[in-house]
């Protein structure tokens, strides 16, 4: 084996948070009970051709009738946390507090109650992508009043659910909100009409408003909430590694780091050293002048923002899956994200599959990527809160691509933290059983545990990677 696959012998700290994610929407199903409102997903998912199969979440695991199978789910794995997000028009059903769904509420003391009782800790994200439609008809995260009613739902969460939860993750993978669902369009809201395309600014407005709100619920945790609850509040950053096409090659290195610097930067800069990096605000002012516009497509803080936004993290979360070749590439005048950013990628055909186009097995550069978080932002806590491998087609639990993976990952992780001095305190599994893979429906699977869907009560089946993700700890 070559130096960096050798497998390092060793434990992580003491204390360690081993967990297995999911979010509301791919799982909870009950999409109408109870008085729940609808999402973006919810109208996403119903507008033909959007989702693969035209799948989409009404029932999806039915978790939200089953808190004791996904419970004796959890034992099995032997983790000590579960990480889930909270459907936000569940608790508030048209988005803002005026009408307070108690049965919502009552699902998630339910469940917290059941793990908590097993001595498994909640991981709470508060917004993994299910926006209130009715949020959403008022403009969402393009209008900057969703500032102001994240911070309401974030208060009515916390006030209820805080003497019970002690982690909270505000808002998973704004990346995604930002680019995949306002600028490519293929995730909620997506873009429905022509002149809704505008990928050169709608993600950097939907970004601008997504710091913000995340830095006021930090600021109201840290104001109202640390002194008596006492627990801790991050958002999930995620992000590929990239390396040069050509490493001998200046403009394939620069090229490689904007990757990296216009995903976990456009967000971790502002939250960890304040402010948009200088990559991204130069490229999007020249570019936007370049096109006759009189000012930057990327909004501005203005001072007092850049000290409130600064510093409203207690640790680093980060999704990591994979890592592509990038080299520098000119779209001309085009303006958008991808032109902004100035890379093509591609992929080295050694890498293995998995089930999912863009993900190819890459286990040396997590742990440089894991240094690299190190390195830039301050030697941060950090918690792995997503990391996994899918495959499609049919029941296949004899999944050893994926104790491949895990195995291999997970031993990048513990070098990074053994070898390198990275201040890593948790791992987290994606996912606990196979459920909506977003835009790709149900035929991505990244499960831990299989859902036999033809069977109405939904069984989950342990693959072999359960069994053996319980004895990795
Ligand atoms: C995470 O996103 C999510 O947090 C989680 O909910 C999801 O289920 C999981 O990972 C697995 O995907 O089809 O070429 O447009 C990971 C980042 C970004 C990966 C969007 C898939 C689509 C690429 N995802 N990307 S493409």
């Amino acid at each position: 084996l070559p130096e960096e696959e050798k497998p390092l012998y060793g434990n992580f700290c003491e204390g360690f948070a081993w967990s297995v994610a999911t979010a509301s929407y791919q799982i909870e199903g009950g999409w109408r009970a109870d008085g729940k409102g609808l999402s973006i997903w919810d109208k996403f998912a119903h507008t033909p051709l959007k989702v693969g199969n035209d799948d989409n979440g009404d029932v999806a695991c039915d978790s939200y009738h089953k808190i004791n199978e996904d419970v004796d789910m959890l034992r099995r794995l032997k983790v000590n946390h579960y990480r889930f997000s909270i459907s936000w028009p569940r608790i508030l059903p048209d988005g803002t507090t005026r009408k307070i769904n108690e049965a919502g509420l009552n699902y998630y003391h339910h469940l917290i109650d059941a793990l908590l009782a097993v001595n498994i800790k909640p991981q709470v994200t508060l917004y993994h992508w299910d926006l209130p439609q009715a949020l959403q008809d008022v403009g969402g995260w393009e209008n900057d009043t969703i500032v102001k009613r994240f911070r309401d739902y974030a208060d009515v969460v916390f006030s209820n659910l805080g003497e019970k939860v002690k982690f909270w993750i505000t808002i998973n993978e704004p990346y995604n909100v930002a680019n995949i669902g306002h600028g490519y369009g293929t995730a909620a809201p997506g873009t429905v009409i022509i002149k809704d395309f505008r990928p050169g600014t709608a993600p950097y407005i939907v970004a601008h408003n997504l710091i913000k709100a995340h830095a006021e619920a930090w600021h109201l945790y840290n104001d109202r909430y640390r002194a008596k609850q006492g627990g801790i509040v991050g958002i999930t950053i995620n992000s590929d590694w990239a390396l040069p096409r050509n490493p001998y090659k200046q403009e394939d290195i620069d090229a490689a780091r904007r990757v990296v610097e216009f995903q976990i930067g456009w967000f971790a800069h502002p939250v960890f050293n304040g402010d948009y990096n200088k990559v991204m605000k130069n490229r999007i002012r020249e570019r936007s002048f370049a096109a006759g516009l009189p000012k930057s497509r990327l909004p501005e803080f203005t001072p007092e923002e850049v000290k409130r936004i600064k510093g409203t993290y207690d640790y680093f979360g980060f999704n990591h899956y994979t890592t592509v070749l990038a080299f520098n590439m000119d779209y001309k005048n085009l303006q958008h994200y991808d032109a902004d950013r100035g890379v093509g990628t591609i992929h080295d055909r050694s890498w293995l599959d998995s089930g999912s186009a863009w993900l190819k097995v890459t286990p040396p550069w997590f742990r440089t990527i894991l240094n690299f978080i190190k390195e830039e932002y301050g030697n941060p806590i950090i918690y792995i809160t997503e990391n996994g491998i899918s495959e499609r087609g049919n029941m296949n639990l004899n999944d050893i691509h994926r104790i491949h993976y895990y195995e291999n990952y997970i031993n990048q992780a513990l070098k990074a933290y053994l070898l390198d001095g990275v201040d890593i305190r948790g791992y987290t599994a994606w996912t606990l059983m196979d459920n909506l893979e977003w835009a790709t429906g149900f035929a991505e699977k990244f499960g831990l545990f299989y859902i036999n869907r033809s069977d109405p009560s939904l069984p989950r089946i342990p693959k072999q990677s359960a069994t053996h993700y319980a004895t990795i700890k």
